[in-house]
Parts: C-alpha cells; sequence; structure tokens
C-alpha cells in the first residue's frame, strides 16, 4: 500500500472549505476528521460518529484518520478522576472502530496545544501565516490566552485544544499542574497508553501521538516530545506498534537543531502519521511557518519525502498549516487551515512523490 494523502476537514457549519472543494484536489483519499464540540474526556457516541463518517463516505473517502481525540488534564495530571476518563477514552476507540478509524492522532502537553503569537503575520508577498515571536510567549500566558480567545469570539470560530471553558479556568488548571515535573507527565503518559494497549489491538487502532508545538517548554508547563532523544524514549516506554508517532515536522523543527529526515528514516515503522509543514527561522528564536515548497523554508522538506518514500512508508500524510492566500483573511479561513495553500502542498508532494515513484521504477528496471 503506498502513503495515503489527506486533509483535515473540520466538519459542516464549521469549515468553509466543502468536500466538494476537498474532491477537486489531486490524490486525496482521507479526510482527516473529528467531533468537533466534545470536550475532552466525553465518550463519543456512535450515532454523533455515524452522522460525520457518513457524509465524508458519501463524498468519496475514507474517514481513516481521526484528529484529534483529545486527553483530559486529569490524565495528564495524574489525578484519581483519570480512570474514569481513561475508561471513556476506551470507549471512544471502541466506538470508532466500526466505522474503519485506523489512526488516532492526540497530543500529551499540558494545557495548551500549538501555541503562536500571530495567527495572521505578513510573510511578505501578500499572504499570511502562524507566526511564533519567542519573547511574547514568556511569562504571561493570560495574555497569550487572550489573543486566541479574542479570535473565538470575534470570528465564532473554536480551536481544538483552545476550548474557551478549559481557558477560563487557566489559573485552576495551572494550580492543578504545579507538581508535575517532566518525570511525572511521562510517568503518567505511560500509564495511560498501557491502559489504551489493548484495545488498540483489538480494534486495529493506532494512537499516534502528535509532536509538542513548539517543541519546548512554554510559562514554565513541561513538554514531552521535543525531540530525537524524547521520541526515542517514548517509543520505548511502551515498545508497542500500535503505540506511533503523528511526525509533525514543522512542530519538529521549530527547533533548528531537529533533523526530521532522520527521525523518519530512524523510526518510519512507527510513524502513522505525517505532518508535513515547513518553517523559516530567524536569528533571535522567532519562527513564521512558509509555503511547502523546499527552499521557501528551513525544514527540509525534500529530504523528509524523500525518507518517508524510500522508507516505503504506508501510513497517513497531510499537509500541514498552509499560508493564508488571496481572499483568505481572519474571519474567512481558520488560521493554518485555508483551502490553497495547503492544496498547493499536496501538488508539490505529490510531484515529489510521483518523481520519486518513477525514479524507483527506473532503478528497479534497469
Ligand atoms: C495544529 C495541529 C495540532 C494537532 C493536535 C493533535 O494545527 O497540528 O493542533 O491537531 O496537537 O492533538
Amino acid at each position: 500500500m503506498p502513503m495515503q494523502m489527506g486533509f483535515r476537514w473540520y466538519g459542516e457549519g464549521n469549515d468553509r472549505i466543502t468536500l466538494q472543494d476537498i474532491r477537486q484536489i489531486p490524490g486525496v483519499r482521507t479526510i482527516v476528521w473529528a467531533l468537533h464540540d466534545k470536550m475532552p474526556g466525553e465518550v463519543w457516541q456512535p450515532d454523533e460518529i455515524a452522522k460525520v463518517v457518513n457524509k465524508i463516505k458519501a463524498a468519496g473517502f475514507n474517514a481513516d484518520v481521526v484528529e484529534s481525540v483529545n486527553v483530559h488534564d486529569d490524565i495528564k495530571i495524574g489525578l484519581e478522576t483519570r480512570e474514569q476518563y481513561i475508561e471513556n477514552y476506551i470507549q471512544t476507540i471502541r466506538n470508532l472502530a466500526p466505522f474503519g478509524v485506523k489512526v488516532i492522532c492526540y497530543n500529551f502537553m499540558p494545557i495548551f496545544d500549538w501555541t503562536r503569537s500571530d495567527l495572521f503575520h505578513p510573510v511578505g508577498d501578500g499572504s499570511t501565516a502562524l507566526f511564533y515571536q519567542k519573547d511574547m510567549i514568556q511569562d504571561d500566558p493570560k495574555e497569550m490566552a487572550a489573543y486566541v480567545m479574542s479570535f473565538t469570539e470575534q470570528y465564532h470560530m473554536s480551536f481544538p485544544g483552545w476550548e474557551p471553558e478549559r481557558m477560563a479556568k487557566l489559573d485552576e488548571l495551572f494550580e492543578k499542574y504545579k507538581d508535575v515535573t517532566k518525570e511525572k507527565l511521562w510517568e503518567n503518559f505511560r500509564y495511560f497508553l498501557e491502559k489504551l494497549m489493548p484495545v488498540c489491538h483489538e480494534t486495529g487502532i493506532k494512537m499516534a501521538v502528535h509532536m509538542d508545538d513548539p517543541p519546548w517548554d512554554i510559562f514554565g508547563l513541561p513538554r514531552l516530545l521535543v525531540d530525537e532523544a524524547s521520541i526515542d524514549r517514548f517509543l520505548k516506554m511502551v515498545d508497542d506498534p500500535y503505540n506511533c508517532l503523528t511526525l509533525c515536522s514543522g512542530s519538529l523543527n521549530a527547533n533548528p537543531e531537529n533533523n526530521v529526515a532522520e527521525i523518519v528514516k530512524k523510526h518510519v515503522d512507527r510513524i502513522a502519521f505525517a505532518h508535513i509543514r515547513n518553517v523559516k527561522h530567524f536569528a533571535n528564536g522567532d519562527f513564521s511557518e512558509a509555503s511547502h515548497r523546499d527552499c521557501d523554508g528551513d525544514t527540509g522538506i525534500l529530504d523528509i519525502l524523500r525518507a518517508y518514500h524510500d522508507g516505503g512508508y504506508e501510513g497517513y500524510i497531510r499537509p500541514d498549516h498552509g499560508r493564508h492566500l488571496w481572499d483568505e483573511k481572519p474571519g474567512s479561513v481558520r488560521p493554518g487551515y485555508g483551502l490553497y495553500d495547503r492544496a498547493l502542498g499536496i501538488m508539490y508532494m505529490l510531484g515529489a512523490w510521483d518523481l520519486m515513484d518513477k525514479e524507483q521504477t527506473e532503478k528497479e528496471c534497469r
């Protein structure tokens, strides 16, 4: 089986992009979806799942990848109440299986998911992109959360991992995490995964953890999946073929020291889902997201694609964030998830992939 190209879709009424729009992008087979109105810890019910999956399948796609089933903070903190939330998670896995779901992408970041200081930063050619200004994400999480929440309110658009209900309780959340050291977080992570593995084997669903974005501690909160060593540790900690990675090139490469192609080569068998994104670094530690074209950023997109291709990658892949182009403005587009730049990204990836396929066949024929 070759790699499978996917496209993230936020669902009807929650995304201006329609399944019919996505049909027109060559090569997309998988819709990467979720029940976006679910709070972390809630069970996803079969009728709610069916509603979305039936639409996806009717439009000619598979619904093999869910991004994300978010993990409740009590599991990450290691509170006793985690038992019920883990049970709920297991029930959600069981409920997803009959719909053909193969991979669940999730993250284990305390409190915040991806973090940026500007969601529509001018790139210089009239387009905008997500931007991280290092000195703005240092001391005051509230300021940053208020910025993201102002978007949520102004444009009636909430972001996964940034649920206003959770953000409203930031003080309480920080207080609950105050004794969660990095080692404790690792331990709680292992506990969670070991409980899940039997049901993953039973249902054939792989758990694919997303890298921490950005890959360093923020606001004093520990972050685990930040580099090659931590990925090695994670895979060894629960050494099971169902314990996998969502290898996000952009998240990792926000730290220029991370060589993503090398990580792909080393762990291709344990990558269930590839997020491909290009990042441009600035000397002061800031970074901007860039087009998928190799030379537009510093991530080494072509080396990464080659590592997947030559490693015989058979998992799912999707363009990650794109820039906002043409008529895509705040309010008309989900930050990072416009139509055009992600579609261009797909064509870039498929172009490279087709060429590598061709080269390989020719090599084999000689
Ligand atoms: C950002 C995404 C992440 C990802 C979650 C997975 O755009 O890549 O938010 O979906 O971290 O749980």
